[in-house]
């Protein structure tokens, strides 16, 4: 029968997407169970027209869940997880938390779905990061293809993957930036301020130099491809964007790619949708870039000086692709495997 479902973090900007996608996609569960910090228990959240009362993660009982989604943190998934995990619920995690753990799987359905066969023993699937879902969607088919010698990419992230308070604090910095552009207003999600901004720095620093959002792109990506040599490097930039991840990438590869060929065999992916296929200079933004549930692209062109390498532009709902509706796909896909 449909599974016992929990959502971790049920009120932020991840938790509520996935509400409204569970409802979307008329994901069968018997029984779902809204859990939040301290500050949020009692609030009342609906799902499928029904009205929750959301509950305090300090005192929650998982033994009457089958599957738990976390999206609170990785702060929380470290203390709160194994617990979850001792009750015998299976956790679909969002965090960086134990994404590159040895015997957690991390998975992309389109891509490595094999993982999901069965239950994995440590009770952990891990939601990779909302920058590596998309690029991974469009890099494995040309692995296939071509072979990737190395892929280099900048990304232009949104205010969303801050969650909520990322998305308030954009919102008031740029009506202060408009009313004084000599103000300097509050920056605590981001630092500087984003409004009227971009910023070259997301998640810490590492000794590498390198941004752990960086290093995400490149160990994730290995990990699902699984290609453990696979050279990808990043610059992730965070620009003052609502919602909607884009990124620009330059891709090698070990021979020549046509680009006809290379449009085709992007769009015939699952829930892809290839801008300028049909339109030439057709493009997408985070704004117009339609279906939010695909793989945005645009801007393909094969180097006329190296035709072994390509650029291509892509966009991806950041709360949706790269967290919420690849955590539900995780999820669909236990269902349809009678794993879950
Ligand atoms: P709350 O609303 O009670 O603070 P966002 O990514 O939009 O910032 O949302 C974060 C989510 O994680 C919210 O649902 C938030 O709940 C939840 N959360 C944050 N800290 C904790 C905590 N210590 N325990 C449980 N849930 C937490
Ligand atoms: C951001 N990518 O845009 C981050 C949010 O490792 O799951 C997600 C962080 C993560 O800020």
């Amino acid at each position: 029968s449909a599974p016992r479902i929990t959502l971790v973090g049920a009120t932020g900007a991840v938790g509520t997407t996935l509400i409204r996608l569970i409802e979307e996609r008329g994901f069968r569960y018997r029984d779902v169970r809204l859990v939040a910090s301290a500050r949020s228990a009692g609030r009342e959240l609906t799902v499928d027209g029904r009205t929750h009362r959301v509950e305090a993660l300090d005192t929650f009982d998982f033994s009457t869940t089958d599957v738990a989604f976390f999206s609170a943190g990785g702060a929380v998934s470290r203390k709160w997880v194994p617990s979850a995990v001792a009750q015998g619920a299976l956790v679909i995690d969002n965090t960086n938390a134990f994404r590159m753990d040895a015997g957690t799987p991390l998975v992309v359905p389109q891509v490595n779905a094999a993982e999901l066969d069965v239950r994995p023993a440590g009770g952990i699937i891990a939601n990779p990061n909302c920058s590596t879902i998309p690029l991974v969607r469009l890099l494995r088919p040309v692995e296939e293809r071509w072979g990737i010698r190395h892929a280099v990419v900048s990304t232009y992230q949104a205010a969303s993957g801050r969650g909520h308070s990322g998305l308030a604090e954009l919102a008031e910095a740029s009506s202060i930036t408009l009313e004084d552009p000599a103000a300097t207003p509050p920056a605590t999600a981001f630092s500087p301020a984003l409004a009227f901004d971009v910023i070259p720095f997301i998640d810490e620093l590492l000794d590498t130099g390198f941004t752990l959002e960086e290093q995400k792109m490149l160990q994730e990506s290995r990990k699902i491809l699984g290609l453990p040599h696979l050279d990808v490097t990043a610059t992730c930039v965070r620009v003052p964007v609502m919602n909607g991840h884009s990124e620009a990438a330059w891709i090698e590869c070990d021979d020549v790619v046509d680009r006809a060929e290379l449009i085709r065999l992007l769009a015939a992916e699952p829930e892809v949708t290839v801008h300028d296929q049909d339109t030439p200079g057709a493009f997408p933004t985070p704004r117009t870039a339609g279906n939010p549930d695909h793989v945005h692209v645009g801007r393909v062109r094969v180097s006329p000086r190296n035709p072994r390498g390509f650029w291509l532009w892509l966009v991806a709902d950041n709360l949706r692709i790269g967290a919420a509706l690849n955590a539900l796909q995780i999820a669909e896909a236990l269902v349809e495997r009678g794993v879950l």
